[in-house]
């Protein structure tokens, strides 16, 4: 693929248009991260401090549970009412084949897509089943250099992802739908450890205030205060009360914690030492050493 940039020069001269939210530099440049074109490093160093004011909202659930509804439905509030400005990050790291949940998020955000307010971008996921990539803190990072006052990221809970989008958000609202045994399984995996809030939308259908009741137990005997809240997204029912809490939960976060950023840069440090490394080139180097003869392990392994 060849670079859409001239040079590393070109590349940098571009972050004034990101800090001024120019949005055809912003998408460019999210290109350009996410393919690790030449030049992306630099990009990333050039950008200033991490002290903006702008603040990071997570939203992760299952597949289908209303997370895109419900954003398109808080950008009414939040643009609309409050006159901000927002980008939306939609990652499925659940599809790498197909972009099922994708086009599910740009059909149920599509009136924004026109909206010199808001900025929507999906990144589609590579390989990284059941994680998210360390790609969605560098876009994160870059969205944050720009003018927004807020950026959302909607990720699809699976695995790992609930957990490492927490490392990223300010606030993590977690969703989850009554019913499918979603509040069962998230006592099980921690998730209550991680949720900034918990929401339970679909709340129109049964079971909804018994899912309440039962997480609102869990989190108290925790002795947690998570707050617990019921929507109807499709119908804009509870939405107010959720952006009201999510205000309350960015107002008590602190920005530039040394453990958020110490767990991030554990993360790109990872993902710089395995520059060049895939299973299938190990595999390919591991036939041959074997037809050398006297392989061992931790030989091989020692040469990376
Ligand atoms: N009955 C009902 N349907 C909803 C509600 N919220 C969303 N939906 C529907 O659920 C489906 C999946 O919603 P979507 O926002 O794409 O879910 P996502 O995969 O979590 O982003 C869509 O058909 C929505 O219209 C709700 O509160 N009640
Ligand atoms: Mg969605």
């Amino acid at each position: 693929m060849s670079s859409l940039f001239q040079s590393t020069a070109d590349i940098l001269s571009l972050v004034p248009s990101i800090r001024r939210g120019e949005t055809p530099t912003i998408s460019r440049c999210i290109s350009l991260i996410e393919n690790e074109q030449p030049g992306y490093l630099d990009l990333l160093q050039s950008l200033p401090g991490d002290n903006h004011a702008n603040k990071t909202i997570g939203i992760t659930g299952p597949p289908g549970a209303g997370k895109s509804t419900m954003i398109d439905r808080m950008l009414s509030l939040m643009v609309d009412e409050r006159n901000k400005k927002i980008a939306v990050l939609c990652v499925d790291p659940s599809s790498p084949f197909h972009h099922g949940a994708l086009l599910g998020d740009r059909i149920r955000m599509s009136r924004w897509f026109n909206d010199g307010r808001v900025y929507i971008r999906s990144l589609a996921s590579r390989g990284n089943v059941g994680g998210l990539s360390p790609t969605v803190i560098e876009i994160t990072d870059l969205l944050k250099a720009a003018d927004f006052d807020y950026i959302m990221i909607e990720t699809v809970g699976v695995g790992q992802t609930e957990v490492e989008i927490a490392g990223i958000a300010d606030a993590t609202t977690v969703v989850l739908t009554p019913g499918s045994g979603d509040d069962i399984q998230a006592m099980k995996s921690g998730l209550m450890e991680v949720a900034d809030i918990l929401v339970v939308n679909k709340s129109d259908y049964p079971g909804a205030d018994l899912m309440v009741r039962n997480l609102s137990h869990a989190i108290m005997e925790n002795g947690k205060k998570t707050p617990v809240l019921k929507t109807i997204a499709s119908e804009g029912t509870g939405i107010s009360e959720l952006v009201e809490a999510i205000g309350e939960k960015l107002s008590e976060a602190q920005t530039g914690k040394s453990n958020a950023l110490a767990e991030k840069a554990f993360q790109l440090i990872q993902k710089k030492r395995m520059v060049g490394i895939s299973k299938k080139m190990l595999e390919q180097q591991v036939g041959e050493a074997l037809q050398n003869g006297d392989f061992n392990l931790y030989r091989f392994v020692s040469q990376f």
